[in-house]
């Protein structure tokens, strides 16, 4: 029982507004309004207006990425021909970033279909080491920092054996690979480690720029990180660089949305439970809200944003809108029942007035105006499920993500047996 209730806790902090019915009368920015007042319709004009959106993000949510003057080196550091029982091909690679006499390294693993040559590649971070999403032995244990946790045995912010495989259960590698998809994923850690520190240390530490109120938070760091690896990818070939898919879970999800929104070549988003800053209109004020996430996590957005702390009616954009910038790829975003801090139903909404954006491209978005019952996935080029159960990423959601990967990139889908 004790244990329960504290897990349900965890999940569902004290304090918050957890009431559809307090919920405050708001008005969302239009999507399709320009700065000047006009009214946007068509592709040009949203280009445009595109711009004006992401630089709005940009200043006063996420923050601006300095210029980069270092360059990256990558090297295969294990090469496997019969992981996963013979599914999959494995490796290892270090991409050495430098600038100057500082360098930092990023530890890619990579799983890719024997049955292909030039695989497309889900791209995600995983939470605590490469070698927790698999029980496989000899992937290489995180060396970097990890925060502490007595569950896995972590108490110097080293991680050991006693993780290996540990959150396994969010990257059911068989399915992936068995429907023809590789997986890309590093350890965000290696990135920028997640907690405050002033922006000392991971990349930051290889630029140089002074800081003021729009510079990169640390959601914007690790968006950068992922397009360094797309950098790889794309000289990789036996990737499939035209179907790399950014994909997400919770702050991790907030990422994968804004590296979907700041880089283009991802040909998909897929935004699992990305709450407060991810999906979810901020202006409900369900659940997180923007003052509460600056105040738990100051290191994830610009400074600019705590501006918005308990005035998310004054933001000049809602999160909509961030969903909307990643028009006309396809981008899932999934919710879970219990998981009332990040918002079901802001997410389902952010989803929902992301629309109009797609529609300009002619491509139709969820296909329906009512948030759909559990276990039900609507939608065409923006998906959208609600799951039953707690704050996870789970097996049910992977299948529902490798569904809408089959239906957009019908070339991807594993020919044998399907
Ligand atoms: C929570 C945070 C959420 C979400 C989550 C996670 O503590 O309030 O915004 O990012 O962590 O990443 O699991």
């Amino acid at each position: 029982m004790m244990i329960t209730a504290t897990a349900s806790l965890n999940a569902q902090p004290e304090g918050a507004n957890y009431d559809e019915s307090k919920v405050p009368e708001y008005i969302l920015p239009a999507l399709l309004v320009g700065n000047d007042g006009s009214a946007v319709s068509g592709r040009q004009q949203w280009e445009r207006r595109r711009k004006e959106i992401y630089d709005l993000f940009e200043r006063e949510v996420y923050g601006a990425v300095p210029a980069w003057r270092g360059k990256i080196t990558a090297t295969e550091i294990s090469h496997r021909q019969d992981a996963l029982g013979g599914l999959a091909l494995r490796r290892e690679i270090r991409l050495r970033m430098q600038n100057g006499d500082k360098s930092r390294d990023v530890f890619l693993l990579l799983y890719l279909p024997r049955s292909r040559k030039a695989a497309p590649v889900f791209l995600g971070y995983n939470f605590s080491g490469n070698h927790t999403v698999t029980a496989e032995k000899d992937v290489h244990i995180s060396p970097s920092w990890v925060a502490n946790n007595k569950e896995l045995g972590i108490t110097d912010n080293r991680a050991t054996e006693a993780s290996r495989g540990s959150r396994a259960s969010a990257w059911p590698l068989q399915d992936i690979l068995s429907r023809g998809y590789g997986v890309a994923t590093l350890y965000y850690g290696d990135v920028d480690p997640d907690f405050d520190d002033g922006f000392k240390n991971g990349v930051h530490a290889l630029f140089d720029q002074p800081r003021d109120s729009a510079s990169w938070g640390s959601i914007a760091t690790w968006a950068w990180g992922l397009s360094r690896v797309m950098d790889y990818l794309e000289k990789d070939p036996a990737v499939n660089a035209k179907e790399v898919f950014v994909i997400g879970h919770s702050r991790l999800g907030k990422t994968a949305l804004w590296a979907g929104a700041s880089d283009r070549r991802f040909a998909m988003v897929i935004s699992n439970e990305s709450g407060c800053g991810g999906a979810a209109i901020s202006r409900r004020k369900f659940g997180e809200t923007v003052s509460r996430i600056n105040t738990s996590f100051p290191h994830w957005f610009c400074d600019n944003f705590k501006k918005y702390n308990d005035k998310e009616e004054t933001l000049p954009v809602d999160q909509h809108e961030l969903i909307a910038l990643i028009a006309p790829r396809p981008v899932y975003v999934a919710s879970a029942s219990e998981d009332l801090w990040s918002d079901p139903r802001g997410e389902f909404l952010g989803a929902k007035n992301a629309e109009p954006a797609y529609r300009l491209f002619g491509l139709r978005g969820l296909k329906t105006d009512e948030m759909p019952a559990p276990e039900h996935p609507v939608g065409d080029f923006i998906g959208y499920h609600l799951r039953t159960g707690k704050h996870d990423i789970t097996r049910y959601d992977w299948t529902q993500y490798l569904n809408f990967a089959d239906r957009h990139f019908p070339g991807s889908a594993a020919r044998p047996g399907r």
